[in-house]
Order: structure tokens, then C-alpha cells, then sequence
């Protein structure tokens, strides 16, 4: 099955409406070959030493990089990039804090067989969330072309909201696009890498986020060490999770706001006013991207 692009100036409410719908959205040419390059130049150091997995889901023949945030300053203009924030912001719009869940580079190479099929949001401990509740918003990145030979991610278009037994038996399509084009898909699609036959590996970013009140899949505070995250934005940092997730979430000692500890300041946490105008800015902003 033939998936659906959207082309690179596409709004973040039009890819957001495409992964309601699809529980996927393709965007073409997203950001340029040499972004690429200097993202690759950084990682590959890490990816060379990964070990691969030991299982059938994280893959013998796929490698796992994590820790991108403190290892590679490219990936932090992807976690920030406005196609992806806003997407992200624009498809969770039901809570008042979105943060960063993992930061993965995914190295499919050759002779990998084709992942089984799954729904991320499995993570939160097969926790059944109501069909019209995401708790995440991914994104993959294609540092690699993706293609048919060499591992593209498989989707299968409108089954987030069906049972399982129906949704494995509909069609699946996979990805295809070029280096510098971004996946999104939400937590509940049917999906999974791609068996790969080509002659060279196949290269993925994952940068996934998720709703501010769940545990992170990567613990952003161990795998960013204090020293490094010092160094960066506040909203980075927010997103990382250096901010409360909802009201009173990851507050630190005395009450005090995650993001003021970190840099030696005394802030108390939010109160709960702050809090009510925080989650009607972030329901305005949302409104905002829909009615674009
Ligand atoms: O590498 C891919 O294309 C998808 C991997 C995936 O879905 C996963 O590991 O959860
Ligand atoms: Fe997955």
C-alpha cells in the first residue's frame, strides 16, 4: 500500500490532522543534506561502538544509539525543529506539558528481518489507554534514505484506534523518503522496522515525545549529565522534562521548580493559578495551530 508525503513547507496543523487520521504523516525534505552530514559526523563514534540487540524486537542485526541530547548538538535543532514542536504541541493538545520520551539513533543493517508489529504506548506497562487518548508523538528522521530493501519503517495506515486481532489483518504499507525527511506516528499506529536486504545500513533518528505526567522511556536527567544540560536553552531543557510535567510533577527539595534547581536558583514551583493559566496558554496555542 502506497503511503501518503506531505511536502517540506507543510504546517504543523496539516501534518497533525494527517496522523489523527492515519496515526501516521510523512513530511519530504525537511531539513537539508549537510544538517545531515554534521548530525552523522557526531554520531558516528557512538553508533560504531553500539552493541546490537539481543532479542527479536530490539533486533540482533539493529543498533541502538541513545543519549543524543548530550552527545549531538545537531539533534537538539531536530528536537526543537517547528515541524516537529509544533506538530507534537498541535496532536497533544490535551495536556499542559509535553516532554521529550527518548532520543534514539536506530541502525538497521544488513541481513535484519522484519520487526514484529507493534504499538508503542505498550511501554506504560500495556496500560489501556482509551482509544482517543495519545499519550505520544513520534517522530524518525531519515539520516539514510529510507527504502523498500533496506528496512523502511512499516505502518499500517488507520489502526491505532482498532483492536488488534482486525488491525493486524489490514494492509500495511512501508516508508520510503529521503535522507532529511522526517516519520511521525503516534503511540497506538501498528508498526515496526523493516527487514533489511540491501548492501548498507539503514538509519534512523527517533526522537519521541509524550505527555508531561508519564515516565520517560530514556531518563533525559542521567543521560544528559547536570554539567552538560547547564549549558543548554531553558526551553530545551523544559522539554526534557526540567519542568513540572502537570501540576506538582517533578518538583525538586523544598517545592521548588525543576529548571531554577539545575541552574542554582531558588523558584518555587508553580502554583496552582500559574498552572490553570498554563494549561489554558497551551489549549490557546493549540486552537491557535488549528485554526491556521
Ligand atoms: O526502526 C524502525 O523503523 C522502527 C523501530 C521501532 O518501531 C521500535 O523499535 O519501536
Ligand atoms: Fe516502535
Amino acid at each position: 500500500m502506497e503511503l501518503g508525503h506531505l511536502p517540506p513547507d507543510a504546517d504543523a496543523d496539516t501534518v497533525a490532522a494527517h496522523l489523527r487520521r492515519w496515526g501516521y504523516a510523512i513530511v519530504d525534505d525537511v531539513v537539508d543534506g549537510e544538517t545531515m552530514d554534521r548530525l552523522a559526523a557526531e554520531v558516528t563514534p557512538y553508533v560504531e561502538s553500539s552493541a546490537s540487540g539481543t532479542d527479536e524486537y530490539d533486533g540482533r542485526f539493529t543498533r541502538r544509539t541513545g543519549a543524543l541530547i548530550a552527545r549531538c548538538p545537531t539533534v537538539r535543532e531536530l528536537v526543537m525543529h517547528p515541524v516537529a514542536l509544533g506538530t507534537v504541541r498541535a496532536f497533544l493538545d490535551h495536556v499542559s506539558a509535553v516532554q521529550l520520551h527518548l532520543t534514539q539513533i536506530i541502525t538497521i543493517d544488513p541481513g535484519e528481518t522484519q520487526q514484529k508489529l507493534h504499538r508503542d504506548q505498550m511501554a506504560f506497562d500495556l496500560f489501556p489507554f482509551p482509544p482517543d487518548y495519545h499519550v505520544q508523538c513520534n517522530t524518525m528522521w531519515a539520516l539514510t534514505d529510507f527504502t523498500i530493501d533496506n528496512g523502511g519503517t512499516h505502518v499500517v495506515p488507520g489502526s491505532s484506534a482498532v483492536a488488534d486481532d482486525e488491525a493486524e489483518r489490514m494492509e500495511q504499507g512501508q516508508v520510503e523518503m529521503r535522507r532529511g525527511s522526517v516519520l511521525f506516528y503516534d503511540g497506538k499506529v501498528l508498526h515496526g522496522g523493516g527487514a533489511n536486504r540491501s548492501a548498507g545500513p539503514r538509519q534512523g533518528v527517533n526522537l519521541t515525545y509524550a505527555v508531561g505526567w508519564v515516565r520517560q522511556e530514556e531518563n533525559q536527567y542521567l543521560a544528559c549529565p547536570p554539567e552538560i544540560a547547564r549549558t543548554l536553552d531553558d526551553d530545551l531543557l523544559k522539554l526534557m522534562g526540567y519542568q513540572e510535567g502537570a501540576f506538582a510533577l517533578g518538583y525538586v527539595g523544598d517545592q521548588q521548580d525543576p529548571l531554577a534547581a539545575l541552574r542554582g536558583r531558588q523558584h518555587r514551583k508553580q502554583s496552582i493559578g500559574d498552572f490553570a493559566r498554563r494549561r489554558d496558554a497551551h489549549a490557546d496555542f493549540a486552537a491557535d495551530m488549528n485554526d491556521v
